[in-house]
């Protein structure tokens, strides 16, 4: 087997490494798609696996070859460690690429992997783990001198000393499952009578998601921004990034538009923020591409939330601006090639818009089925990712992401005046979609001046 598998001290040249054959992509839809067209154009060979639903997806075609790895459902399919990993077996694949969701941050998984020998082109399963439980990811950003949210030490023990590490806080409080994220097992206490009801709660809560009862408690942060910090990190210690995302704009905890550079951000918040992701990336001697989550409040403080060990859906943006193929620095990352150091400031404006089979005007309820016409906007400045044509049926088994539009421009009204120009020529039909939603935002007033936070969305789209 290649030298690849070796954490070795010598850093090799690039020209001494020896890159993948053939990487096998554990996904589907637009991300499975993204990862083939890099792997082309790097010469390095593909396999698709896909599940009975996929069979006419565009992954399946673009791939130099496919495996059916299942039924629709997950679980079966594109979740199921085993098929997957025998996929690869029959392929002779020596890497896998898990692109987002799915086994993208499961340890177990990349531990099956190495097993294996066969390279998991994403974190080990020593740096998944360290980010996977929230209360100690948040204990070890502390040590490293990461800025955390004033809260308890780790889990609460009891009612008792949570009643007592809120009053020195002060309410309004939070409290967190260590296992969770997405909101899930989240409780907001905005005085004592009611931390009884919320601390049960999110106990039972966590206890039913994800088999952990842990929870921790924090300061309430009102009326956040969601800024993180994309990372790159390699396996000999180095790391740098590469500027920040703004993804204020969500809902229910699911983003609907990401953009950089983030409106609220100055040349010295970003160099602050910048140094403490670095801080976080070496603390667990990240590699490969990450995200470090933070909180900024109004003040511009900002705070360490979550670090994602994984290539994410808004990757985009970030290449858009500083001209960089993320998922070609994964694979070579993997591969054992070395990364400068250098920091990477951006000179252009981007903007995505998820462009999802739902009804806005209907709570976004899922719109799977076929989308019987289609026509995508074009032009200077635009790029779509996306896996869908005339033609094509939504499963009604996987999220209803169809497809990403994102702009680039010298300056963000430039860049949302062509995404309205780029929404108002995209033409999908037989299924709703939440282009009018995106219509509606690029008007907004407050939106157009950068004027929003994590609540935004709650109050402008009732
Ligand atoms: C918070 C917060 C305010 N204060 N923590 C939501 C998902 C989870 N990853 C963390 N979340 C939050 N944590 C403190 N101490 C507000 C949120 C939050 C939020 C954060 C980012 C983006 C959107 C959000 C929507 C609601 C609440």
């Amino acid at each position: 087997m290649a030298a690849i598998f070796k954490k070795s001290t010598k850093k090799p040249k690039e020209s001494e490494i020896k890159m993948f054959n053939k990487i096998l992509i554990a996904n589907r839809g637009e991300i499975a798609l993204r990862i083939i067209r890099t792997c082309k154009e790097m010469g390095i060979k593909t396999v698709a696996v896909y599940s009975i639903a996929d069979k006419e997806s565009l992954h399946v075609r673009f791939a130099d070859e496919s495996v059916c790895i299942g039924p629709p459902p997950s679980k079966e399919s594109y979740l199921n460690m085993s098929r997957i990993i025998a996929a690869a077996e029959i392929t002779n694949a020596d890497a896998i690429h898990p692109g987002y969701g799915f086994l993208s941050e499961n340890s177990k998984f990349s531990k099956v992997c190495a097993e294996n020998k066969i390279k998991f082109i994403g974190a080990t399963p020593d740096q998944i783990d360290s980010m996977g439980d929230k209360a100690n990811a948040k204990d070890t950003m502390k040590k490293a001198g990461v800025p955390v949210i004033p809260g308890s030490d780790g889990l609460l023990e009891n009612l008792e000393s949570a009643k007592k590490i809120a009053k020195n806080i002060k309410y309004p409080v939070i409290l967190k499952a260590t296992a969770g994220g997405g909101g899930k097992g989240m409780r907001l206490v905005w005085k004592e009578e009611d931390l009884e009801n919320a601390w049960a709660s999110a106990r039972q809560e966590a206890g039913a998601a994800f088999g952990n009862e842990g929870v921790y408690m924090e300061k309430y942060i009102e009326e956040p921004r969601h800024i993180e910090i994309q990372v790159a990190g390699d396996q000999y210690g180095m790391a740098c990034h590469l500027s920040e995302r703004d993804c204020s704009i969500q809902r229910r905890h699911q983003k609907l538009v990401e953009e950089t550079p983030s409106p609220f951000m100055t040349k010295e918040l970003r160099k602050k923020m910048g140094d403490a992701a670095i801080k976080a990336v070496k603390a667990i001697r990240y590699e490969g591409v990450g995200t470090v989550e933070f909180l900024v409040d109004k003040h511009r403080n900002f705070y360490f939330m979550e670090m994602n060990t994984r290539i994410q859906v808004e990757h985009t943006i970030t290449e858009e601006v500083i001209d960089y193929d993320l998922v070609k620095e994964q694979i070579k990352i993997a591969a054992g090639v070395s990364i400068s150091g250098k920091n990477y400031e951006p000179h252009l404006h981007s903007i995505q818009c998820r462009i999802n089979a739902e009804d806005p005007f209907k709570n976004f309820v899922p719109c799977p089925g076929k989308i019987t016409n289609y026509h995508s906007p074009g032009g200077h400045g635009i790029r779509i990712d996306t896996h869908v044509y005339a033609g094509y049926v939504i499963p009604p088994n996987y999220d209803s992401m169809i497809g990403k539009l994102i702009t680039v421009a010298r300056t963000r009204e430039e860049a949302i005046t062509k995404m309205q120009r780029a929404l108002d020529e995209y033409i999908i039909e037989g299924v709703k979609t939440t282009i009018p939603f995106h219509q509606a935002l690029m008007k907004d007033e407050n939106f157009r001046k950068g004027n929003f936070t994590t609540k935004f969305i709650e109050d402008f789209w009732k």
